[in-house]
């Protein structure tokens, strides 16, 4: 199931080789982290040449260097994109991709639930310069041939769905857009290559914030976008060079190289862990929903089951007694961590009403299907025994 359709060779192992020679160097077993902001011409007719794009070689690092080239080209590898352009976080990612596609005047229609800096973006950034973003359930997809105008250029979507896990059928989707001639972009933070590839699925753009699992150990800030090689240049020339600047540094790059040697393996991990604990939540007398692709309960399993290789680690769930109950579940827990953030070998919890998405009103909240009394847990890589022993003293308690 996770064997890319684009490469012979299975996924852990390019995610462990992809694109790195040791013998072209000093035979080093991982990748040199190139330390250097700038890059030295041998004649100012080299400099000019590099500057016009006549002759191959680096001139600055906002405008790429050999530690984040080598992500670039082994992240798009593992998505099976044509390539990738690696950022200073997964909101860097958006924002670069989406300055440089857009123009005033256009629509975007976006997903109802969206990751709140996201949302936050489209709103107070996108719709400031003139550019219209138009919210639908994507889970519809009858709605969204209804909702496309000659100015619609993108549809965007998240699947699963921050925080409440909802999915988007993304082959469904995709088809209608390039039916239209529009972009697809997905943000494919929760799931990961490993899980689920939009673009074998007919998605043009993939997103992600590899802050979460491609780096997978909570200690740096990271993003990717992977798509047409063409559009990805005009992104690094202008989006990130001249207009957000959000560029990755070379050891951050690197930290997110040696993660994605063990991607395949903790997104095993994640993903049976967050099975077990789903499966004992919902069986909890004072639980009322649990929200997670892997449950036979949940409304679309089947498209789980035929999008998504695993159901990922990530869990959304409401308390029966409401939202005063379920502060007082986060507060009792003692091995899951309160944090925003998720992909962490450390399991986290945290209330998205108050955190990751309280840049929406409680009105929007609403709207778009966040409700005040979800719980979110990302289940890390601890033994499952004492994560189930930990939500069962705090559910006690709650
Ligand atoms: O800029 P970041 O690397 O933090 O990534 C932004 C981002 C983009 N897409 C998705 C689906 C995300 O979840 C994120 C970041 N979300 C964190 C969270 O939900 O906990 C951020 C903490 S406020």
């Amino acid at each position: 199931m996770s064997e890319s359709k684009s490469s012979k060779q299975g996924f852990s192992t390019r995610a462990i080789h992809h694109a790195y020679d040791a013998y072209a160097g000093y035979g080093s077993l991982n990748p040199p982290v190139y330390m250097s902001s700038t890059y030295t011409f041998p004649t100012i007719a080299d400099g000019a040449a590099r500057f016009a794009g006549e002759q191959a070689g680096y001139v600055y690092s906002r405008v790429g260097n050999p530690t984040t080239v080598l992500l670039e080209e082994r992240l798009a590898n593992l998505e099976g994109g044509e390539a990738a352009l690696v950022t200073a976080s997964g909101q860097g990612a958006t924002t670069s991709l989406l300055w440089t596609l857009l123009q005033p005047g256009d629509e975007i229609i976006a997903d109802k639930t969206l990751y709140g800096c996201t949302y936050a973006y489209f709103h107070k950034g996108l719709e400031k310069f003139g550019v219209k973003v138009r919210h639908a359930d994507l889970t519809d997809t009858a709605v969204i041939e209804q909702m496309i105008s000659p100015a619609t250029r993108m549809i965007f979507f998240e699947s699963p769905a921050n925080p409440n896990m909802r999915l988007v059928d993304i082959a469904a989707v995709s088809a209608i857009a390039r039916k239209h001639n529009i972009w697809t972009v997905i943000d494919n933070t929760y799931c990961t290559p490993y899980l689920q590839r939009p673009i074998e699925l007919g998605a043009d753009f993939v997103i992600h914030s590899a802050t979460k699992y491609l780096g997978g150990h909570g200690d740096l800030l990271a993003g990717a976008i992977v798509g047409p090689k063409a559009i990805l240049d005009e992104v690094r020339g202008v989006g990130i060079k001249d207009l957000t600047g959000a560029v990755l540094s070379s050891q951050d790059a690197f930290l997110v190289l040696r993660g994605l040697k063990t991607l395949s393996l903790r997104m095993q991990r994640h993903s049976a862990s967050a099975q077990t604990l789903a499966e004992s939540l919902e069986a909890h007398p004072k639980v009322a929903v649990v929200h997670y692709p892997g449950l036979k309960s949940f409304r679309q399993y089947k498209l789980a089951q035929r999008q998504m290789a695993l159901p990922g680690g990530m869990i959304a769930f409401e308390l029966k007694a409401g939202m005063d109950a379920g502060i007082r579940f986060m507060d009792q827990l003692k091995l899951f961590t309160r944090a925003v953030s998720l992909g962490d070998a450390e399991s986290l919890a945290q209330h998205p009403a108050s955190m990751t998405h309280a840049v929406y009103s409680p009105e929007e909240r609403a709207a778009h299907g966040i409700s005040d009394g979800l719980i979110r847990l990302s289940v890390g890589l601890e033994d499952v025994e004492d994560l189930l022993g930990d939500l069962d003293q705090a559910l006690m308690s709650a």
